[in-house]
């Protein structure tokens, strides 16, 4: 295809010209990777298609939204038959309860959930929840892992041993942050020096259960119990961000698996998003009821939002997490996936190239590495120049992979193993010329 009659080009250029750098959000403008990002134009279970007209298969799905693939025709049939009972309300709905009761079911760890619009706003929300629930001021969060882009959020990892991190984004005051802490992720021996050097003042720890924004690296039992005991004996919060693993990993989340290998085990807040709003702007955290009660309008703990709620987006979301809920649902997605992660680690070991697999329900990391890291600096020894090969490669066979090492994968309940051996062939084509 030419530059002149590729369209994702020419739109990319004039996208270019009205939003910041094309994209209304930066990991689709393909910086990392290189080249055009794909604009889609229509998308219909495992697969879309863009402004060409080409097909891919999406191991993407909106980022972990579309776990039942992309227009499930029950998922569009409640969204349809909402949308013609109105919009928005800025008032309550029946429906807001029938989902909190839903995903309360599902999550046993909490009492209460407050349904809010992004992930963001779901970590934001959670944070102030930790700081007004226990009147103090510092947090913790690790190297690696990302919540959204709250202003606290964005800190860099300091050097040294849990020093106060440092603001990661022009416009966040080194004020905002001086008290976010930022350790590394499955370090049992860092987590325990901060907590004794200043436990009495943490309010919580904020965590990826499996760290899909290091591609997917799994919280070890260990640092995970550690950081249960710790929090606990220290009077601090342990917050969960199941945004990305929540009802995706497994029907009841990460915790539900990590509780499987931790008796008892269950974090104080979860924060929610992506299958819980089926593809449709809807977040959620949730908690115990005594810690919930701090929110407004209850409590001094301040929260609010226009759309939060809103009634298309929990047509969207219930319908979703409805379907989900069959008996099965999960382990057969997590055997469709490990078919994937199977089938790449078998041609990468035929053509010698390093490659590490793991996968949890629909959630999957690969790595051209030879062993799964277990930290962000691990996960960046990966050679960048081949993964953007490998990337391409697959990307103009038609295999849609995210674009960059350091973001996981998403299986679907549409993608057929027809499609997986498909991608595998491919791959098995792309290791050849790498
Ligand atoms: P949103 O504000 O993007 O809805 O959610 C933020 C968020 C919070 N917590 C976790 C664990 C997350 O993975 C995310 C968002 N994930 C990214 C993918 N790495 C969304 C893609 C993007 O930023 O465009």
């Amino acid at each position: 295809m030419t530059q002149s009659t590729d369209l994702n080009l020419s739109i990319f250029e004039r996208a270019k010209r009205v939003i910041p750098g094309g994209v209304n959000s930066p990991v689709r403008a393909f910086n990392a990777v290189g080249g055009t990002p794909r604009f889609v134009r229509r998308a219909q279970g495992a697969y879309f298609w863009d402004q060409n007209e080409q097909q891919f298969t999406d191991y993407i799905g909106s980022w972990g939204p579309m776990i039942l693939g992309h227009g499930h025709p029950e998922v569009l049939a409640a969204v349809q038959a909402a949308a013609l009972e109105g919009f928005s309300f800025g008032a309550p709905t029946e429906r807001e309860v029938v989902l909190a009761e839903k995903i309360l079911s599902l999550m046993p760890s909490m009492d209460m959930v407050r349904l809010v619009s992004s992930g963001t706003e779901a970590g934001m929300s959670a944070l102030r929840l930790a700081r007004g629930y226990t009147g103090r001021n510092k947090i913790v969060k690790f190297n690696g892992c990302y919540h959204g882009h709250a202003d606290a959020l964005l800190v860099k990892a300091g050097s040294g041993l849990a020093t106060f991190g440092a603001s990661s984004s022009a416009g966040v005051p080194q004020d905002v942050v001086k008290d976010t802490v930022v350790l590394e992720y499955n370090d049992v021996s860092q987590l325990e020096q901060a907590f004794a050097q200043f436990g009495g003042d943490i309010a919580c720890v904020i965590m990826e259960p499996i760290a899909g924004n290091m591609n997917f690296v799994r919280a070890s039992v260990d640092f995970t119990r550690r950081i249960r005991e710790l929090t606990r004996e220290h009077g601090a919060l342990m917050i969960y961000d199941e945004v990305m693993t929540g009802f995706r990993v497994a029907l009841g989340g990460a915790q539900s698996v990590y509780a499987q290998q931790i008796p008892g085990f269950e974090p104080d807040i979860t924060v929610m998003g992506k299958v819980i709003g089926g593809g449709m702007p809807l977040a959620a955290f949730g908690a115990r009821r005594a810690i919930m009660e701090k929110l407004s309008p209850l409590g001094p703990v301040y929260q609010a939002g226009t759309l939060s709620g809103n009634p298309i987006a929990t047509a969207c979301g219930l319908r979703t997490l409805e379907l989900i809920s069959a008996p099965g649902f999960h382990e057969a997605l997590h055997a469709r996936t490990g078919r994937l992660m199977a089938g790449l680690k078998a041609e990468a070991d035929a053509a010698g190239i390093p490659f590490s697999v793991d996968h949890q329900g629909g959630l999957f990391g690969f790595y051209l590495l030879p062993e799964l890291p277990a930290t962000w600096a691990e996960v960046m020894k990966t050679d960048g120049a081949l993964f953007n090969r490998f990337f391409h490669g697959m990307l103009e066979r038609g295999h849609y992979f995210a674009p960059a090492l350091y973001e996981a994968g998403f299986v679907s309940a549409a993608h057929t193993e027809a499609d997986i051996d498909k991608t595998v062939q491919a791959a098995r084509e792309v290791f050849k010329t790498l």
